[in-house]
């Protein structure tokens, strides 16, 4: 999304520079999906090293079927974080169910322009919601009239969250939904490091272009004066989390100002800014999750060989 709207601007705004002035200093990485992260991520997802976007679509094609079996009559979707909708395309045309309405809700605009036209010649009716996962939530049952819901939460989005926040998240949803609907959980598993390594710091280096851009996103949006060749990208395993970070670390003693807020940051030579988390999972430990929600019986789907599990959560 380009931030245009003046209240989106100034929370962004005021979003960062609090942030980076924690210790360490932090980026929200939902600020990384302006235009040119967005394509910049949908690279990612096609390089041989990133591979939760095609194990997930392959999951959803061969068991699409199975996923939405209980679903006899018709029922509606919603996705929170949809994207462009190719997930969600995947799953309506393995699903062999007859979908009413879906509710598509993601931040971006762009993004929700282009779900719908994929969506809207497989459903009854589309409906779009832009905002937050939170936003979303809110909205969701004011647009329903009896059918089952299946929730999607597709893509590892989940990764983003602390363990803690993914557990107040999935209470949140299971708030929302009602006996009868379902949650589809899409969670990347724990694999040997060096292929996570190589998914968060690919030898094309996308990755790295799509963690600095967001310092070219807070220059052109927000007057920054952060220089690009001043940062490097570098992604590690924290084992004891168990969760990819991404870091862009200063290569110099260097100010950085942000001319929206009159921020000024004094960054040392080596120091970092946090910029991404992407927590990974045990299949049990995803289950035990749901179940700490307060969802009822998981079913899971599993990509042994990419490590990517699919779980449908009962209401
Ligand atoms: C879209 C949040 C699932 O964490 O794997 C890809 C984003 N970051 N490469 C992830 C991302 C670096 C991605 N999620």
């Amino acid at each position: 999304m380009v931030i245009l709207d003046p209240e989106a601007r100034a929370l962004f705004a005021a979003e960062i520079t609090d942030s980076l002035q924690r210790t360490p200093r932090e980026l929200p990485s939902k600020y990384f999906y302006d235009p040119l992260g967005t394509a910049l991520f949908e690279a990612i997802c096609q390089l041989p090293w990133y591979r939760i976007t095609r194990s997930e679509s392959a999951l959803l094609a061969r068991h699409g079927a199975d996923i939405l079996s209980p679903y006899r009559g018709s029922l509606d979707l919603a996705e929170l974080g949809c994207g462009g909708g190719s997930k969600l395309v995947t799953l309506l045309e393995y699903g062999e169910a007859t979908v009413s309405r879906v509710q598509l809700i993601d931040l971006s605009r762009a993004a929700l322009d282009m779900a719908r036209a994929l969506v809207a010649p497989l459903a009854s009716e589309v409906v779009t919601l832009a905002g937050s996962y939170e936003d979303g939530l809110l909205r969701v049952p004011s647009h329903r009239d009896g059918r089952p819901l299946v929730m999607l939460f597709l893509g590892s989005n989940i990764g983003n969250f602390d363990r803690e926040s993914a557990h107040v998240l999935l209470r949140r949803i299971r708030e929302t939904l009602v006996p009868g609907d379902a949650l589809l959980l899409g969670a990347d598993l724990t694999k040997p490091t060096r292929d996570l390594l190589l998914a968060y710091d690919d030898p094309l280096q996308v990755t790295a272009a799509f963690n600095r851009n967001i310092l070219r996103r807070i220059n052109d949006e927000l007057g920054g004066t952060f220089d690009l060749d001043g940062f490097v990208h570098r992604a590690c395993w924290n084992a004891r989390e168990r969760r990819i970070e991404m870091h862009l670390v200063s290569t110099r003693r260097q100010v950085a100002r942000v001319a929206a807020t009159d921020l000024e940051i004094l960054l040392e030579s080596g120091e970092s800014i946090w910029t991404e988390s992407s927590y990974k999972y045990e299949p049990d430990e995803i289950l035990a999750a749901g179940a700490a929600a307060g969802f009822g019986r998981g079913e899971q789907w599993i990509d042994e060989a990419a490590r990517f599990a699919l779980t449908r959560f009962a209401v």
